[in-house]
């Protein structure tokens, strides 16, 4: 069995693209390894936070996994500030990080851009990630496509703590859907889809009720042509939704060109709408569900419990390689 570890920040309101890009594939993995599911709650602060909101959305979306299919019988779901080890081996990778590669991060730059005053924490937070990652020893991490720097710095510490503190960290694997990797904001093709985005007709939140789905999906932007053909270049809204359709149905996308072919947008548009309402449904009452019932506390309560058992024997053996005093 493979450990895998991916997480997702409660900055906002978890979306399709979430799901398309990392969260299906949570799914998948957890009936073939063992599985660490955290609701990145430290790396949501990176940006400012409010205390009510972030507590409401850190819960909100740990019931959103729970609904998504991730059974706790088989996966850990627990909150990133519940397994402090996390902070701690965020600082000592930190000081294994280069300026350099920190500056080289396109997220860093999308993030900051424009900001006048910019949090150091926005700029340190590959390293924290990468201890996310290396706190488990993780072998596969899905997530999507925005997530493959991060993961490729996170090899290089691993590497990089190896070769001076002697072999410990297992380099993670990416594990990055082939259709979906980074599904794109509906009302500008060439922008991520972003759960913190300002603009909700951007995004499709998995907590949108049918007739919400349905707007938006026929607002979206497309273009002056009329063929539904996946062509990422010159028609990347169509490819877009064409992505989401092919990811909320079994079709593939030249099933989806076939049965479009000679037609408009606007049925297009419609079949989409309803192939994400029907996706959608039964996440969404199973979401209800598990809301109305207060489990999902106690589910926390038992990932972080799991979570901690490997993360103190890691961080343990780090400071030990690392030169730290022992004080037991
Ligand atoms: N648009 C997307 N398409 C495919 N996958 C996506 N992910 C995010 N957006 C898309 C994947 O979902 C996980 C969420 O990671 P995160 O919360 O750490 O932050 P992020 O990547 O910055 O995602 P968001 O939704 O855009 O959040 P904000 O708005 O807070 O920055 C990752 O696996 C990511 O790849």
């Amino acid at each position: 069995k493979k450990r895998v570890l991916s997480g997702i920040q409660p900055s906002g309101r978890l979306t399709l693209g979430n799901y398309i890009g990392a969260m299906k594939n949570f799914v998948k993995l957890q009936d073939l390894h063992q599985c660490y599911f955290m609701v990145a709650d430290l790396h949501a602060i990176t940006v400012p936070q409010e205390p009510e909101t972030l507590r409401d959305l850190s819960e909100a979306n740990a019931a959103l996994f729970i609904a998504a299919g991730i059974d706790p019988a088989k996966s850990n779901v627990f909150l990133q500030s519940a397994v402090p080890q996390h902070a701690e081996l965020g600082w000592l990778l930190t000081t294994l990080t280069t300026m350099g590669e920190l500056e080289r991060m396109t997220q860093f730059k999308d993030k900051s851009n424009g900001k006048e005053s910019i949090g150091a924490g926005l700029f340190v937070y590959p390293s924290l990630m990468a201890a996310d990652i290396l706190l488990y020893n993780a072998d596969l991490v899905p997530v999507g496509d925005d997530q493959k720097q991060h993961l490729e710095l996170t090899r290089d510490l691993a590497g990089r703590f190896n070769s001076r503190f002697g072999k410990y960290f297992t380099a993670p694997e990416p594990y990055i859907p082939e259709v979906g990797a980074r599904i794109m904001s509906l009302d500008d093709g060439t922008k991520k889809m972003s759960k913190s985005s300002a603009v909700p007709g951007s995004f499709i939140a998995l907590l949108d009720e049918p007739d919400v789905i349905r707007k938006k999906i026929s607002r979206a932007t497309t273009d002056s042509g009329a063929e539904v053909r996946y062509d990422v270049v010159n028609k990347p809204e169509v490819s877009n939704l064409m992505s989401i359709y092919s990811q909320c149905s079994d079709m593939s996308l030249e099933d989806i060109r076939v049965k479009y072919e000679g037609k408009m947008y606007g049925g297009f548009k419609k079949d989409l709408a309803e192939v994400i309402v029907a996706t959608l449904e039964p996440l969404q009452n199973r979401y209800y569900d598990i809301r109305s019932s207060g489990e999902i506390r106690d589910i926390l309560a038992q990932g972080a419990q799991n979570a901690s058992e490997i993360a103190t024997q890691t961080l343990d053996e780090v400071k030990q390689r690392m030169g730290f005093l022992s004080s037991k």
